[in-house]
């Protein structure tokens, strides 16, 4: 069994009856909810909330109950994958550009969880480009404020075309190398007019779940 499988169906054994459930996005947390699903064909009662279309789709391919973040009222549990997590939990996301919806779920859940192989933790954030999420009007001047901060900006591409968003807006990647103070370019891109959310999570992961080979550890923070 490969890590991601290893995490994402541990990950699953937090999800009890009667719970509301966020769903994250990508590929490792495609195993939990997998699992999820053959955990509701077995009686299991949940309502679980997608963070994409793409998890939509999975969602309804297994007939998990889905509900919109506007009917389900508070979740009890959010689990999803990310793409860096430091010691202190925080972490970046995004990498698979659903990470708006992402940080509404996880924004309102009681509990959130990440599920990640060994090669996701790192010892500072950074190593992956930061994806931001942009607005298509002005796009370009939000760019250019990036630029001049010396932050390393690069445009999304899906093939010759702008990488749209599930709610249609761009993303633009910074390519930092290494996040010195995450909370202060958390706070800085939050002032930036056109900027609507961006990959850095911090203090969002409750737990996070990982594999290393063979053996799956869970974190708690
Ligand atoms: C999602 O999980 C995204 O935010 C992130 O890009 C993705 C990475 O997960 P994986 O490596 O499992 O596909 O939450």
């Amino acid at each position: 069994m490969n890590e991601k499988q290893l995490a994402g169906e541990k990950a699953a054994e937090f999800v009890k009856n009667g719970m509301t459930v966020g769903l994250g996005t990508g590929s490792t947390v495609y195993y939990t909810i997998r699992r999820i699903g053959e955990m509701v064909k077995e009686g299991l009662t949940i309502k679980a909330v997608s963070t994409s279309s793409s998890t939509t789709r999975l969602a309804e391919s297994l007939r998990i109950p889905l509900v919109s973040i506007d009917e389900a009222g508070k979740l009890d549990l959010t689990i999803d994958g990310a793409d860096e997590v430091d010691p202190a939990f925080r972490g970046i996301k995004g990498g698979g550009g659903a990470l708006f919806f992402e940080k509404i779920v996880a924004a309102a859940s009681e509990r959130s969880i990440w599920v990640v192989g060994s090669d996701k933790l790192v010892d500072r954030l950074g190593r992956f480009p930061l994806p931001v999420e942009v607005v298509p009007f002005g796009y370009s001047q939000v760019y250019r404020r990036l630029f001049d901060k010396g932050l390393n900006p690069k445009l999304r591409m899906s093939g010759e075309n702008r990488y749209i968003t599930d709610s249609g807006n761009y993303i633009i990647d910074l390519q930092l190398g290494a996040i010195g103070d995450p909370e202060a370019l958390n706070d800085w891109l939050n002032g930036i007019t056109g900027v609507v959310e961006h990959g850095l999570f911090l203090g969002m992961a409750n737990a996070v779940v990982v594999a290393r080979q063979d053996i799956v550890e869970v974190k708690e923070r």
